[in-house]
């Protein structure tokens, strides 16, 4: 099954926690702290593989979670480090965070790795907390915790060349003389169900040729198989219209190519005014008397359509050699433009004070999550801890501002707190 989009999740490593513990040895009293820090988690990131031409492996699996960092341990250990995930997408694939629908990733060149999500960092052991006033702290950090993110991949092909035109005109067959792919050819509308692409050899160079299903009238507004497939053709350099000359299925070969154009213009006008050649195929079973398609067609693009029988392979290398010598002018595939997403990580200075009902407050955020990361509840040297803290970062303050009155109840986390001055 040819599948070009996937919904996905990804979730980098949480941090392992830091470990609350205290050197013992037989015959050793009242050993120091000696709890390690917990290791970070993994970063989950994408690699572009060019052995992978479509997103159906995502069809079948779609959570993606790098490995925690292990917690810390006694005797100072330190948690090992989560490994990191990196998952293959096709090249070409355009990674996009799913709430903003903003580009977090163009992977545009085979091989290249980004990463889009960092690990949460570990804790501290209790032995990082000790310090001169405090010998013995009997607590440790947690670990930090990652958020998961839902993420669109969608595969937009990379080929310098895009074939475009009405259903059984040819695109596949020549696809098929020109390269050395094997796409379906056969005598009906819609044969082809998925791009196919193909490598052509030219003097020492080569280029890309990505065949793509038929378009028809309407297509852009979802008709047959619709615009679904003109994103693998929007990032070529060059199009080649092919036009069935001999009017085999009773159309006139002029309007088919006015009425494609239509087409390109109403999904994409950036699509229409991409450089085309225009092929006219099917030459062996054209009646040449009274021939003015040809003609016409130059008037309306302003050059020589290629006349061609893909069937009997005559007109194709002319066809070839003129395809390379536009991508001579023609610049380079760019990656797209953007400016990448980046998942940032939790704000952790931020708080807030509301008053829920009369004489009780909560105060809640990032800065508050931190801090309690930092915090054995019924712990009093982490209790006083947290609360020394909480005064030093303007809460007092701000529940003051709020209202709060002697007595009143504050709602911190988990924990209930009466408020006194
Ligand atoms: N007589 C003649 N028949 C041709 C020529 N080129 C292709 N055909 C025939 O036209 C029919 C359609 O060819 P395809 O290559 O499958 O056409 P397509 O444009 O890829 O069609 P879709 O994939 O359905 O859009 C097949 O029966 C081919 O054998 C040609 O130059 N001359
Ligand atoms: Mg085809």
């Amino acid at each position: 099954m040819f599948i070009d989009k996937a919904k996905i999740y990804i979730k980098a490593g949480d941090g392992g926690n830091g470990c609350t513990s205290f050197y013992t040895e037989k015959y050793v009293n009242n050993g120091g702290p000696d709890g390690g820090n917990g290791g970070a988690g993994g970063k989950i990131g994408f690699r572009a593989v060019k052995n992978k031409n479509t997103l159906a492996d995502f069809k079948f699996s779609q959570h993606f979670r790098a490995e925690n960092g292990e917690n810390g341990k006694s005797r100072y250990s330190a948690g090992k480090k989560g490994k990191d995930l990196i998952i293959d997408v096709p090249v070409g694939t355009v990674i996009r965070d799913l709430e903003s629908d903003r580009i977090i990733a163009d992977m545009f060149s085979d091989g290249m790795v980004v990463y889009v999500a960092e690990g949460g960092n570990g804790g501290k052991g209790n032995a990082f907390f000790r310090s001169s006033r405090r010998q013995a702290p009997h607590f440790s950090q947690a670990g930090e915790k990652t958020e998961e993110h839902s993420v669109v991949l969608e595969l937009k092909t990379i080929a310098d060349v895009g074939l475009i035109g009405y259903p059984n005109v040819g695109k596949s067959t020549l696809l098929s003389v020109i390269s050395s792919a094997r796409p379906k050819i056969a005598n009906y509308h819609f044969t082809t169900l998925s791009p196919n692409l193909g490598m052509v050899r030219v003097y020492d160079d080569s280029f890309v040729v990505a065949d793509i299903p038929g378009l028809i009238d309407g297509a852009s507004e979802g008709a047959g198989l619709g615009h679904d497939f003109l994103r693998h053709i929007e990032r070529t350099r060059l199009l080649v219209h092919v036009i069935d000359g001999s009017g085999s299925e009773g159309r006139d070969p002029v309007e088919d190519y006015v009425a494609i154009n239509r087409e390109l213009a109403s999904y994409n006008a950036d699509l229409a005014k991409k450089p085309q050649i225009t092929v006219i195929n099917k030459a062996d079973m054209i009646n040449f008397e009274n021939f003015t398609a040809a003609d016409r067609i130059k008037e309306l693009s302003g050059s020589e359509p290629v006349l061609m029988s893909a069937a009997l392979h005559s007109g194709v290398e002319e066809l070839i050699k003129k395809i390379y010598a536009e991508l001579q002018k023609l610049p380079e595939a760019r990656p797209l433009e953007y400016e990448p997403f980046r998942y940032e990580k939790k704000d952790k200075d931020g708080f807030e004070v509301v008053q829920i009902e009369d004489g009780v407050f909560e105060v809640f955020g990032g800065m508050i999550e931190e801090l309690a990361r930092n915090v054995v509840l019924d712990n009093y040297d982490s209790m006083q801890y947290f609360q020394r803290q909480i005064r030093e970062r303007g809460v007092d303050k701000a529940l003051k501002k709020a209202g709060v009155k002697n007595g009143d109840t504050v709602c911190i986390m988990d924990v209930e707190f009466e408020y006194y001055e």
